[in-house]
């Protein structure tokens, strides 16, 4: 049975007419867009969407998005701009700064960055900047970077670049902006990680603790995109200490969580990280963008992310933002957020007693990472055939994956979408059975067509259009935005 209150706030004939006029204006313009918007809705109405870090936002954060706030350059931080006629970009990113400081209890908010690797970046440089200890300086009376000598910049770049990054390895679900080397934080800092224990797949604090004591972080990061369990955030801050470190937590995947109070004291990180940093669209069902929270010694660097490492403020985003927050912060939210938890567990717990490995045996937040070797086949087969056959999920690599990160022997599925359309504990388990079907229904095919073998796959006869009709049947039962018509 769906679950009451779970599902997006909007009123179906209001956003029907919003949106019928707003294609007819795009459509006298620029028809191929029209139909590509169109076509999205469609798309996601009719596929089991278990992407863990995608959702669906309600009607008012999509509209707030396509406005005239768009069009105002705004850089600089609320009452301080280098433009002049900010006062209504102002009044909407006070409004969002407002919403997260009360959601997340946080003492500052910054809600400029466009992503999640912008938030990092953000937090990056004002750690940077609050906590490494600068060489003494030629020409110290300087009044700009510009009026450094040679030496000093040189100087100053090197103490820059001597610094310490200690994050939760990439094969363990840890991100790659938490200094990685594809990321530009892996240049910025010497990176180590920490990974997870061998036999339970489970975050071990202890091993955590005396790596950062061998390799004593500037910054240790906490927070991931695949790994299914919780954290304990007063215990990785008891190491941040213990080490002099700066504790950043990335809750990315889990803010909505956090602000469904799903997620609270040790397991909250907002109270114990220095500095919190977020996507607006995953779990906590927003506008594609990124947020900054901080303790108040962080709070003036951090808002001085544009233009340091940011572009100009989109107000329109930081419009939607707001809103998102203002959805956040009503009672159903909470009840969605432990849907997504409750959801999670049902999915994690219906692919097990099918016979489905997870990594960690579990799941504690919004997602499961399956290993799919047990079935013969790499991730991106498996990726491949759930996708022909109506689920769309992504593959990932597993803690120690033989088949690397291209190819990856697991799949990621999370719950926050399908809860948004009132899937409950009935639908959920039909998933999982769902998957299963396919899994056990596909194998390797090294004589298909085209690509490399770690690729290549095939489904047995029937199963895959079996399957999209039973997918079709649930998604019909509940529907995404229901009775919103484009005309
Ligand atoms: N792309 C996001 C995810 O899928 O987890 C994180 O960057």
């Amino acid at each position: 049975m769906p679950i009451e209150n779970a599902t997006l706030p909007f009123d179906a004939a209001t956003a029907s007419a919003a949106y019928q006029n707003a294609l007819q204006v795009i459509e006298s313009v620029e028809p191929t867009v029209a139909g590509a918007i169109r076509s999205e809705l469609a798309d996601q109405r009719s596929s089991l969407k278990l992407i863990a870090s995608e959702n669906y936002a309600s009607p008012a954060v999509l509209l707030t998005m396509g406005t005239w706030l768009s069009d105002k350059y705004a850089e600089g931080t609320i009452g301080h701009r280098f433009y002049a006629a900010c006062q209504n970009i102002d009044t909407v990113e006070q409004a969002a700064v407002d919403h997260a400081t009360a959601l997340f209890g946080a003492p500052h908010a910054y809600v400029q960055p466009h992503s999640g690797i912008d938030a990092n970046l953000v937090a990056f440089w004002a750690i940077l900047a609050q906590r490494i200890e600068l060489p003494a300086l030629e020409n110290a009376g300087a009044k700009h970077v510009n009026d450094l000598s040679e030496a000093d910049w040189q100087q100053l770049r090197r103490a820059l670049g001597d610094q310490r990054a200690l994050g939760m390895s990439l094969d363990a679900g840890g991100h790659l902006t938490h200094g990685f080397r594809p990321n530009i934080s892996g240049k910025m800092f010497h990176q180590s990680s920490y990974g997870t224990d061998e036999k339970t797949g489970l975050l071990d604090y202890e091993k955590v603790r005396a790596t950062a004591k061998e390799f004593r972080p500037l910054i240790l990061i906490a927070g991931y995109s695949a790994y299914p369990r919780k954290i304990n955030f007063a215990t990785m801050r008891e190491i941040a200490d213990e080490v002099g470190a700066v504790l950043m937590v990335d809750m990315a995947h889990f803010a909505g969580l956090v602000a469904g109070k799903v997620f609270t004291g040790d397991y909250d990180p907002v109270p114990h990280a220095h500095v919190t940093t977020t996507t607006t669209h995953k779990s906590l069902r927003g506008p594609r963008g990124g947020m900054v929270l901080c303790q108040p010694e962080f709070a003036d660097s951090v808002d001085r992310g544009c233009p340091m490492v940011l572009g100009g403020p989109l107000g329109h985003v930081m419009a939607a933002k707001a809103v998102a927050l203002a959805e956040a912060r009503q009672p159903a939210f909470q009840t969605y957020a432990q849907a997504v938890a409750d959801n999670a567990v049902t999915l994690a717990e219906g692919l097990m007693k099918r016979g489905v490995r997870l990594v960690t045996n579990g799941t504690e937040n919004h997602l499961a990472l399956l290993d799919v070797t047990s079935f013969g086949l790499t991730g991106r087969q498996a990726e491949s055939a759930l996708l022909d056959s109506g689920i769309v999920t992504n593959r990932n690599a597993i803690p120690r994956d033989p088949n690397g990160a291209w190819y990856t022997s697991g799949v990621r599925i999370g719950t926050p979408a399908l809860t948004s359309r009132g899937f409950g504990a009935e639908e959920f388990d039909r998933v999982a059975e769902l998957i299963v079907d396919v899994l056990t229904a596909t194998s390797p095919n090294a004589a298909a067509s085209g690509g490399a073998s770690k690729a290549k796959y095939a489904i047995a006869d029937g199963v895959a259009g079996k399957t999209h009709s039973a997918a079709d049947e649930m998604l019909a039962a509940n529907p995404l935005y229901p009775g919103l018509d484009l005309g």
